[in-house]
């Protein structure tokens, strides 16, 4: 295939050796790729971690932001200009940890934004500590004693939160993982992407070994149906999805749990109450008349004159 774009910066990836991310880094080049998305029309959002530093990697446009706030990033870019493919990288600690309550806030709203939840278990970047999806019980190498926490299930709490798209992959299967970012970036609503990652330095327990021996493929089951194609077996098919969702012992599934079109996006019901948004949100609007910008030093002044402090020397 001729490449329109190369969405490859010449920024160097700087994580350890086997890191589960650089799966992750490569998947998202061959999505991007497959569906020629517009570097200058794409987003990409991250918080703080070693996951998040991703935005550097690739080349659209990107936003590394504080630590747990990718999603109200992502939401007020989204708003501004819902034309936009709008990506967040983060990872458990960022969007589960810090970050969870906007993590439950986007599945409400359902605006088309796909996040990618790089899952290790462990709190990479500050060395180790067990992180909200570290089960109970369970010690990795940077741990002293046994975790003490239980531990949150991304993809149940998508399903419970309202995600229209709830999907698990694996870093090192990165055909896999690319069909499945592809197919979040063709849904409209929010979609979540929990990907299993190894961390080589910090998980000696959910390593690259163990994904290989218990992961099975959900396409492999001809049974397996996550995708809702009248509104009336939505709600079926979101249970059927939770259940599967609490099976991680020995076996842990990988692929589609939940596909729902049929939820209005936010965007959608902000166009229903605000019958201008489509055609004048902040990125549609203009910002200059006559070749003057709508706001002047002048009325700028005047609108915050009360705010203006002058500081003397
Ligand atoms: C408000 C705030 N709290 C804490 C930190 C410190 N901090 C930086 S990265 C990080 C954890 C990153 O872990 P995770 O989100 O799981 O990503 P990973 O490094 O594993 O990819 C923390 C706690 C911070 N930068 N800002
Ligand atoms: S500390 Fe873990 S998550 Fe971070 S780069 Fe190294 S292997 Fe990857």
């Amino acid at each position: 295939m001729e490449l329109k774009w190369n969405y490859r910066t010449n920024v160097w990836p700087d994580w350890c050796p086997g890191c589960g991310n650089y799966g992750i880094l490569t998947a998202v080049y061959k999505a991007l790729e497959e569906l020629q998305l517009d570097p200058s029309q794409t987003v990409i959002v991250s918080g703080i971690g070693c996951s998040s530093k991703i935005p550097h990697f690739v080349n659209v446009n990107g936003v590394h932001t504080l630590h747990g706030r990718a999603i109200p990033f992502a939401t007020g870019i989204k708003i501004a200009n819902p034309s936009l493919n709008v990506i967040v990288h983060g990872g458990d600690g960022d969007l589960l940890g810090i970050g969870a309550g906007h993590f439950v806030a986007l599945g409400r709203r359902n605006l088309d934004i796909v996040v990618i939840l790089h899952d290790n278990g462990v709190y990479g970047l500050t060395k180790g500590q067990a992180s909200p999806t570290l089960p109970l019980g369970v010690r990795t190498k940077a741990l002293p004693k046994p975790n003490v926490q239980q531990a949150v299930n991304p993809v149940l709490l998508a399903l419970a939160s309202g995600y229209t798209f709830v999907a698990r992959s694996y870093a090192f299967d990165t055909p896999h993982l690319k069909n499945i970012i592809v197919q979040a970036i063709r849904h409209r609503g929010s979609a979540l992407i929990d990907v299993l990652q190894p961390c080589v330095v910090f998980n000696d327990v959910f390593t690259a070994e163990y994904y290989r021996k218990v992961t099975y493929k959900l396409e492999s089951d001809p049974s397996w149906d996550p995708y809702v194609r009248n509104p009336e077996e939505a709600d079926e098919k979101r249970l059927k999805a939770m259940e599967l969702a609490l099976k991680l012992e020995n076996k842990i599934p990988i692929g589609v749990f939940y596909a729902n079109p049929y939820v209005p996006t936010f965007e959608d019901r902000l166009a229903e109450s605000l019958k201008i948004y489509p055609q004048y949100n902040p990125a549609n609007s203009p910002i200059e008349r006559g070749k003057k910008p709508l706001m002047d030093k002048e009325t700028l002044e005047r609108v915050f004159s009360e705010f203006i402090v002058e500081v003397k020397e």
